[in-house]
C-alpha cells in the first residue's frame, strides 16, 4: 500500500523548491548569456522574444483575476497588473515593467518598434507563451496560482544578470537593468503571496500536492521550451551542409 499521507507543509514547500533543479537557469542559452557568449544581435534578439512573455504577464494575470470569486485574493493579485502596466502613479513602480522591457531593448540597441511590433518573435516562442496564458485562462484560478511558482527561482536568475552583465555586456546601457532590479523586491512579494495560496490548498490530500507539483512542472516546461524557441531563432543553428532558409518575413 503506498503512502497516501499528505506531506507535511515543510515537506511539501520543500518538495516544489525541489523542482528548481528544471528551472531555466540551466538551460543552454541561460548558460551561454552568464557566461558572456552571446553576441549583441543574439541578446537583442533575446529580448525581443522575451518582450512576448512579458506582454502576456497581465493577461494571464487578468484571467486569474476573471475565474476568482475571491475579493481579498482579486485585491492582493491585482498588484500584478500594475507591476507590469504600470499604475501612472512614480510610488507604485512608475511606468511599469513592460515599459522598462521595452528600455531594456533601447539599452541593447532595438528600437521601441522593434520590440513592440512583436516582428522579432519566433512562432515556437509565441506559442511555448501561448500554453501559459491558456493554461491561466482554463484551469481553476488556484492551478494558475500555483503554475506562477517557478518565480520561487527568479531572483536567483535576475540576481544572476544585474551582477554579470555589467562585466560581460559592458555595451548595455546600465538603466536597462531596471526591470530585473523591479522584480528582486517584487517577485519576493509575488511568491509569497502564491506559495501560501498554493499550500493552503493543495495541501489537503497527497493527490493534490503531487497535481501542484505536475502544474510546477508545467510551467517549468514553458520556460524551458521558451528558452529552446529562443535559442534556435537566436542563435543561427547551422546543420552543416543543409540550405539556410531564412524566413521572408523576419530580414
Ligand atoms: O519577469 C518575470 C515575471 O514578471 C514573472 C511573473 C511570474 C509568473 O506570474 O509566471 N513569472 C515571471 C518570470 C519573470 N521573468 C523570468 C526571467 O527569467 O526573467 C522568470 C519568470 C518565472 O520565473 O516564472
Amino acid at each position: 500500500m503506498s503512502d497516501n499521507k499528505p506531506w507535511s507543509r515543510e515537506e511539501f514547500e520543500a518538495n516544489l523548491r525541489e523542482k528548481g533543479r528544471g528551472y531555466h537557469i540551466y538551460h543552454p542559452l541561460h548558460v551561454l548569456m552568464y557566461e558572456g557568449k552571446l553576441s549583441q544581435k543574439q541578446m537583442q534578439c533575446w529580448v525581443a522574444n522575451r518582450y512576448y512573455y512579458q506582454i502576456a504577464i497581465p493577461i494571464k494575470d487578468a484571467a486569474i483575476l476573471s475565474n476568482c470569486w475571491d475579493r481579498e485574493l482579486r485585491r492582493g493579485w491585482i498588484q500584478r497588473i500594475f507591476d507590469h502596466d504600470g499604475s501612472g502613479h512614480i510610488n507604485e513602480g512608475g511606468e511599469g515593467g513592460i515599459e522598462a522591457w521595452i528600455q531594456l531593448g533601447a539599452a541593447v540597441g532595438l528600437t521601441r518598434e522593434e520590440v513592440t511590433s512583436l516582428k522579432l518573435v519566433s512562432p515556437a516562442a509565441k506559442f511555448a507563451v501561448d500554453a501559459y496564458i491558456n493554461f491561466c485562462r482554463q484551469r481553476p484560478w488556484q492551478e494558475a496560482v500555483c503554475s506562477s511558482l517557478t518565480e520561487l527561482f527568479a531572483p536567483h536568475i535576475h540576481q544572476q544578470r544585474i551582477e554579470s552583465w555589467p562585466d560581460k555586456y559592458p555595451w548595455v546601457k546600465p538603466e536597462g537593468m531596471q526591470y530585473f532590479k523591479n522584480r528582486l523586491t517584487q517577485a519576493r512579494r509575488d511568491v509569497k503571496q502564491g506559495l501560501d495560496i498554493t499550500l493552503d490548498y493543495f495541501g489537503k490530500s497527497r493527490e493534490m500536492q503531487e497535481r501542484a507539483l505536475e502544474i510546477l512542472q508545467f510551467k517549468l516546461d514553458v520556460l524551458w521550451a521558451l528558452a529552446d524557441a529562443i535559442m534556435l531563432q537566436c542563435c543561427d543553428v547551422k546543420i552543416e551542409g543543409g540550405t539556410q532558409y531564412v524566413r521572408q518575413d523576419q530580414v
